[in-house]
């Protein structure tokens, strides 16, 4: 009998459950990727014109790739809270805005928790993002395997306080720094659990701030090339590459932000342009951008190969389900702005991929453009780890559309932004058809329930785009549609939406007991 155990602890794949007759089916084991900032579009295999992604265009031409993929919050930590939970911010009430923190109570209904309940050895590698309010360097006890941190990560680690946890790691560079975690995940995973990774990189957001050069003001240091720095200028990546290409930056690069979103609504001055990030930029500035943006993410694709040759070394890549997804996205110089928190589908939608091993072939490579959201997220991992979702989870199985492309979906999808510093507004718009509507209010930090009940309220400013004739979503089509059928029709839906979700946020927050911060 003793025989028997030891070849099969020899024979079995790590994290390769061996199922028992009469028992459940074999767990799949699941890596969910996160990316910072990363906008939709911007893998070569995704249509990129000259960034260079290999590794990730091979792992999507054997995925479902969801080219509709919208976040629910376009701001980093409370997306990352709407991605774990499975909710709009307006519902769990965190962000770094808001009045409230997340407790115990609604942890226990995160994907990891849920996973970790039922027998799954659960890993974080990165950036969680959601210790600005809770669990203050308690998160780590949440995971089986934990090498993460809160904010954001330097490029060069080291000299961050907060990446104690990649000290040990041989890279300075944060994203290979992240692979060797990776490695240290998968030599340390059982035998005998199913496990689930998130690995959330902090690329390509790392690329616009004085961590590549230290010593020099943010302010400056786009103006400079990453390349002169002694300590990149030979690096295969990170040093010179795609510096000689011709780069079309923006047009509106520079340009008056005030003909897209006016002054009254979000004043550029009050943080906005140049506090914390760059994004005031001019031509020299913004094109580095795009350069040290498009590295990095060329620095993510290998590291991601490197993922994809692990599980298949280790005879994991048959049972595994890669998802792929970003915070959100990133305005660079478009409508004469930097930034995120705005519903323009640039900074809020995101590229979007799930590689399933049972999927089938007809699937593979494939297109799905059914209107998804970042609140799917959690009741995907949760349909391929065979957990049934709590009530409260407000998105769909992606599975149903990767095994049954005609799957009835929804048609039409609710954005919202209540990310309010630095002078930007509430936002609430919906997706229907070719159609996006917004309406802004004026933002308050500190927001409480009645701040974001806006019934009977007269929108600050309102935008109408077709972004089937104006992809770019410059054209604001308010004044000539009002009146219109179309415009009170979206309208009324984004107000039935908003104020749906008060009332469940009413419900929910007695439920949970939710706490407030402040
Ligand atoms: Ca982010």
């Amino acid at each position: 009998m003793r025989t028997i155990i030891v070849l099969v602890a020899v024979l079995l794949p790590v994290g390769m459950v061996l199922p028992v007759a009469g028992s459940e089916p074999v767990k799949k084991n699941i890596v969910f990727l996160l990316t910072d900032d990363q906008r939709d579009n911007t893998f070569s295999g995704m249509g990129h014109p000259w960034v260079k992604t290999p590794h990730v265009d091979r792992l999507m031409r054997q995925a479902v790739r969801f080219s509709n993929a919208y976040i629910a919050e376009p701001t980093c930590s409370p997306s990352r809270v709407s991605i774990l939970t499975g909710m709009h911010e307006r519902v769990h009430g965190i962000g770094f805005t808001s009045s409230y923190k997340l407790n115990e109570r609604q942890w226990e209904t995160t994907y990891p928790a849920l996973l970790r309940d039922h027998g799954y050895h659960v890993g974080f590698i990165g950036k969680i993002g959601i210790e600005y309010y809770t669990f203050r360097n308690r998160v780590a006890d949440k995971f089986d395997f934990w090498r993460g941190h809160n904010g954001w990560a330097k490029f060069f680690h080291r000299t961050a306080s907060n990446c104690d946890m990649y000290r040990r790691c041989e890279a300075d560079i944060i994203t290979p720094a992240m692979g060797e975690c990776i490695d240290d995940f998968f030599n340390g995973i059982p035998v005998d659990k199913p496990f689930c990774l998130s690995v959330s990189f902090s690329v390509p957001h790392g690329s616009q701030t004085k961590s590549m050069y230290p010593n020099i003001p943010a302010a400056r240091d786009m103006m400079i090339p990453a390349g002169d720095n002694p300590k990149l200028k030979d690096h295969p990546i990170y040093g010179n590459l795609y510096r000689d290409l011709k780069i079309d930056i923006p047009v509106e690069t520079g340009s008056d932000p005030y003909r897209f979103i006016p002054k009254r609504v979000m004043d550029q001055s009050k943080g906005r342009a140049s506090r914390t990030y760059k994004y005031d930029y001019d031509p020299v500035s913004c094109k580095e951008h795009h350069v040290r943006y498009y590295q990095q993410i060329t620095g993510l694709d290998r590291e991601i190969g490197e993922l994809v040759e692990t599980l298949k070394r280790k005879r994991l890549w048959r049972n595994t389900v890669i998802i792929f997804a970003s915070d959100h996205g990133l305005l660079m110089g478009e409508y004469g702005m930097g930034g995120k928190a705005l519903l323009y589908d640039l900074a809020s939608k995101i590229p979007c991929f799930i590689y399933s091993p049972d999927m089938k072939d007809s699937v593979r490579g494939t297109t799905c453009d059914k209107l998804v959201s970042s609140l799917d997220f959690a009741t995907t991992i949760l349909d391929y780890a065979g957990i049934e979702p709590p009530q409260h989870m407000a998105g769909r199985s992606l599975r149903m559309l990767i095994d049954n492309p005609s799957t009835q979906w929804r048609t039409e999808l609710f954005l919202e932004n209540l990310y309010t510093g630095r002078d930007t507004p509430f936002s609430e718009g919906i997706r229907q058809g070719d159609w996006k509507y917004i309406r802004m209010f004026d933002g308050v930090v500190d927001y409480g329930e009645g701040d974001v009940n806006f019934a009977g309220r007269k929108p600050d400013f309102e935008q109408l785009f077709n972004l089937k004739e104006d992809p770019r979503e410059t054209v604001n089509l308010i004044d000539k549609y009002e009146g219109s059928e179309l415009l009170k029709k979206l309208r009324h839906k984004v107000a039935t939406h908003s104020e749906t979700l008060n009332r469940q946020r009413d419900v929910y927050k007695k439920a949970v007991s939710a706490t407030a911060r402040r």
